[in-house]
């Protein structure tokens, strides 16, 4: 469990490397939240129960994929694949699969996009590969998951068919709404191509005289107008 820990702080420390990176550099972070979990040892026996996995350490370890587990949610569905892509081009991440439930959603509704990847965990004596299961998915889908969850576990999988359809109509509408936010976001995108107008960097009164490499004026500039009005 320790190597999972270990690979899940390393995925965590990526992940906050890149929404950093767009933050500062590009004044906009394609990820919202992200969180980690482990799955308890109970969870891991339950799965491999469910699955016929043979309780050995090996096969265990072989075929529950999600023992380290972390979610990374999105504004929207561009970002999602923009992460996924970004991920999976680091050269110590060794993708195992990718499971593309945003494209081809499961029956119930569910979206989000699954990579399970392979990562090197540097311990005293040796190198261990340990498997993370990384979901990313967009805030709406997100939302839903959640619900789907609690009803799921709720009902211990026997859903009521009224449900179910209940259900399969909320995903739709969160689909809707996450092409509707798409539209909308790539609409104000097309609007100010680089975020910031020409006559905010002559805003700066005084600034714009001296001998100043223009992104570092943009940099001030940005600063200036996402700070709290003065008083
Ligand atoms: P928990 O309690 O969240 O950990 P497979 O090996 O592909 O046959 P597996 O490993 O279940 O089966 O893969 P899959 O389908 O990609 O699911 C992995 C995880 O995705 C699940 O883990 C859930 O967290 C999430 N997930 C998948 N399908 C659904 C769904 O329909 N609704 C919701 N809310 N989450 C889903 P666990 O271990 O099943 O559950």
């Amino acid at each position: 469990m320790l190597a999972y820990k270990f690979a899940t702080d390393e995925m965590m420390t990526k992940i906050n490397i890149l929404k950093e990176e767009f933050a500062s550099i590009h004044d906009y972070s394609p990820i919202e939240h992200v969180n980690s979990r482990l799955k308890t040892p109970e969870g891991i026996l339950k799965k491999a129960v469910r699955k016929g996995c043979p309780l050995v350490l090996d096969d265990i370890r072989a075929q529950i994929q999600d023992i380290a587990g972390i979610r990374i949610t999105c504004s929207f569905i561009s970002d999602t694949y923009r992460i996924l892509d970004m991920l999976t081009s680091q050269l110590d991440v060794t993708v195992l699969e990718v499971k593309d439930y945003i494209a081809a959603p499961k029956p119930n509704g569910y979206k989000s996009l699954h990579l399970i990847v392979d990562i090197p965990v540097f311990l005293s004596d040796r190198v261990d590969e340990v498997t993370v299961e990384i979901q990313i998915r967009t805030v709406a889908m997100d939302f839903w998951a959640s619900l789907e969850h609690k009803i799921y576990y709720k009902y211990r999988g026997a859903v009521p068919v009224d449900l179910v359809a209940d259900l399969k109509q909320a995903a739709d509408v969160a689909n809707r709404l996450d092409l509707k936010m798409e539209g909308l976001h790539d609409q104000v995108l097309a609007m100010e191509p680089d975020g910031h107008s020409e006559t905010d960097l002559l805003e700066i009164a005084g600034l714009s005289q001296l001998a100043l490499p223009e992104g570092l004026l943009a940099a001030i500039s940005r600063t200036r107008a996402s700070a709290p009005p003065e008083g």
